[in-house]
């Protein structure tokens, strides 16, 4: 099994024989499928890596709101807004699980926010490129959405238990999204030929960007050989692009559409299609902040947390309060 890790990843893990006695302990429940759960022991590094990991996927889910959020009072019409207005809300509930997910890792909403907002964690890079006009909330939905599920559903099966079960909740909402940014761009697609030119900018402009979403190629990932090992993710950055392509092409082909790739070619063979990388110069420059939309986004989340300052203060008194009259009650009682 390492060996293959090894293999796919091009990078190692540690072997069975430099495992300390809890280490391989801890291995052997994750091979055997046992989940994890937050009173057992785990490595530090397993702890961190989910922390990591949790965070950046709950983060993702709330700044994920605003390149939609933004379309809400635009939308076509009433029924298309009552749809979008429920998407978002999806999205925040799934932040809030998420947030839960991590919060039992022993870190604190607080303090992963204010990571965050410091740079010390990360969100998802394709929420830095800009939603231009309606046809992008389809594209959002069709290839954000369904690469979001590419990567997800075999999280479901990720050995830490409370990811795995907030992965479950997630995934059957995220279903919805995808279908209605298909049905989006279905529309704009049989629509006017300017529409249908709208369809084909959005599906140009996010192409790329959802193919990063899985992360840098397998010989880059950094992280990829000892979360498999862990089965904290189950694939490896390239198998999860590879599908999503596979699954993508004939999608657009039934929308009339062209995706963006000269290179795009089946091969009969195998059943998989060749296509071309993005441009990891660009992803790690988002990765870096210097993407099309990085400092909108943090200055609307600064924004929402200083927004919120009075109403954490206001929860943290009553907090206090209720702990004193409750203290003095006892003591008169004793
Ligand atoms: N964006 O070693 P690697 C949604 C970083 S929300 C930014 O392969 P790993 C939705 C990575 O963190 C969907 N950073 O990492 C919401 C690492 O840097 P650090 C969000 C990225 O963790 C609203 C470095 O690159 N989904 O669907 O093994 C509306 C090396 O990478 C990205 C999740 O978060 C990226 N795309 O694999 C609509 C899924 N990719 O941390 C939709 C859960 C890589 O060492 N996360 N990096 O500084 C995962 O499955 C994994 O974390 C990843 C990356 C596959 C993303």
């Amino acid at each position: 099994m390492y060996a293959q890790m090894v293999k796919s990843t091009g990078k190692g893990v540690k072997t069975r024989d430099d495992m300390t006695e809890e280490e391989r302990h801890f291995q052997d429940k994750v091979d055997a499928d046992i989940k994890i759960e937050p009173r057992d022991w785990m490595p530090e590094e397993y702890r961190k890596t989910l922390i990591r990991q949790i965070g950046q996927h709950a983060h993702s889910e709330i700044v994920g709101q605003l390149p939609e959020g933004n379309w809400i009072t635009r939308a076509p019409t009433l029924e298309r807004k009552a749809i979008l207005l429920a998407k978002v809300q999806d999205e925040a509930g799934h932040g809030l699980y998420l947030y839960c997910a991590a919060e039992t890792l022993g870190i604190s909403r607080d303090e992963m926010t204010e990571m965050l907002l410091s740079g010390r964690m990360k969100y998802s890079s394709i929420f830095n490129y800009p939603t231009l006009t309606w046809a992008d909330i389809g594209a959002v939905g069709w290839l954000v959405d369904g690469a979001a599920i590419m990567n997800q559903v075999p999280l479901q099966r990720t050995s830490y238990g409370p990811y795995s079960r907030a992965m479950i909740r997630i995934c059957k909402e995220e279903s919805f999204h995808q279908r209605q940014g298909y049905d989006i761009m279905m529309k704009m697609a049989q629509g006017s030929p300017a529409q249908k030119r709208m369809a084909q900018d959005a599906l140009n402009r996010f192409w790329y960007p959802s193919l990063m979403m899985f992360g840098p190629s397998d010989k880059e990932s950094v992280h990829s050989a000892q979360s498999m090992a862990w089965k904290i993710k189950i694939n490896t950055n390239d198998e999860l692009r590879q599908k999503f392509v596979d699954q993508t092409v004939p999608q657009a082909e039934y929308l009339g559409l062209t995706i963006p790739d000269d290179k795009l070619k089946l091969n009969e063979e195998t059943g998989h299609y060749a296509f071309s990388e993005p441009d990891w110069t660009e992803f790690f420059n988002v990765l870096k902040g210097n993407g099309p939309c990085n400092n909108e986004r943090l200055e609307a989340r600064q924004k929402a947390w200083e927004d919120g300052q009075w109403v954490r203060d206001g929860m943290l008194a009553h907090a206090r309060k209720k702990a004193a009259r409750a203290g003095a009650a006892q003591m008169a009682a004793e």
